[in-house]
């Protein structure tokens, strides 16, 4: 297994639209096992394969309090959402440090295959809900900040380029 580098925001290649997986095999299987560890490692509830500059449809999550529930969603798709939505407040791996609220569905049902090709449904709600949803924006290329007002993100921008400016110098 390996850790593998996050992109950071404002990082074109974070707004790549993600290709459906042709077929599960052991390329695919090393990739959930490397993204499960690198979300893992990075303290993160989930991680889209976007983030880790590979743009086909796979995701990664776990919001057990014992890290040890992992979910895996490959080529997910939202078959039903609820009529409800609510703010709540979201982080992102590619956005370090940044917090701010984003309106979501409260529930949904998804449809994915997992790491041996099979096809599940998960019925998601509350922070379920929420990552899934965050995730697969990061599949279309969209990042969180992207919901918020022009001026935050620009200001979420300039304090992004600023930090990796530090960390490269
Ligand atoms: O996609 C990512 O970068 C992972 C992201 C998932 C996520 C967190 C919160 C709401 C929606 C999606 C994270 O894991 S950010 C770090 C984190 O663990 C966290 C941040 C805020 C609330 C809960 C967890
Ligand atoms: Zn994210």
């Amino acid at each position: 297994m390996a850790l593998l580098p996050i992109l950071c925001y404002p990082d074109p290649k974070l707004h790549k639209v993600a290709k459906p997986v042709q077929e599960v095999d052991d390329r695919i299987r090393t990739l959930v096992a490397d993204m499960l560890e690198t979300m893992y490692d990075a303290k993160g509830i989930g991680l889209a394969a976007t983030q880790v500059d590979v743009h086909e449809r796979v995701i990664v999550i776990d919001i057990s309090e014992e890290r040890d529930q992992p979910l895996v969603l490959i080529n997910p798709t939202i078959v039903w959402s609820s009529a409800e939505k609510h703010v709540n407040e979201e982080g992102c791996l590619s956005v370090p440090g940044i917090y701010d609220g984003v309106e979501r569905f409260d529930a949904v049902r998804v449809q994915a295959l997992d790491a041996d090709g099979k096809t599940h449904t998960v019925e998601a709600r509350e922070m379920l809900a929420v990552c899934i949803q965050h995730e697969m924006d990061h599949l279309m290329g969209k990042v969180f900040v992207e919901y918020l007002s022009p001026l935050k993100r620009n200001r979420i921008k300039t304090k992004m380029r600023k930090l990796q400016r530090e960390e490269r110098d």
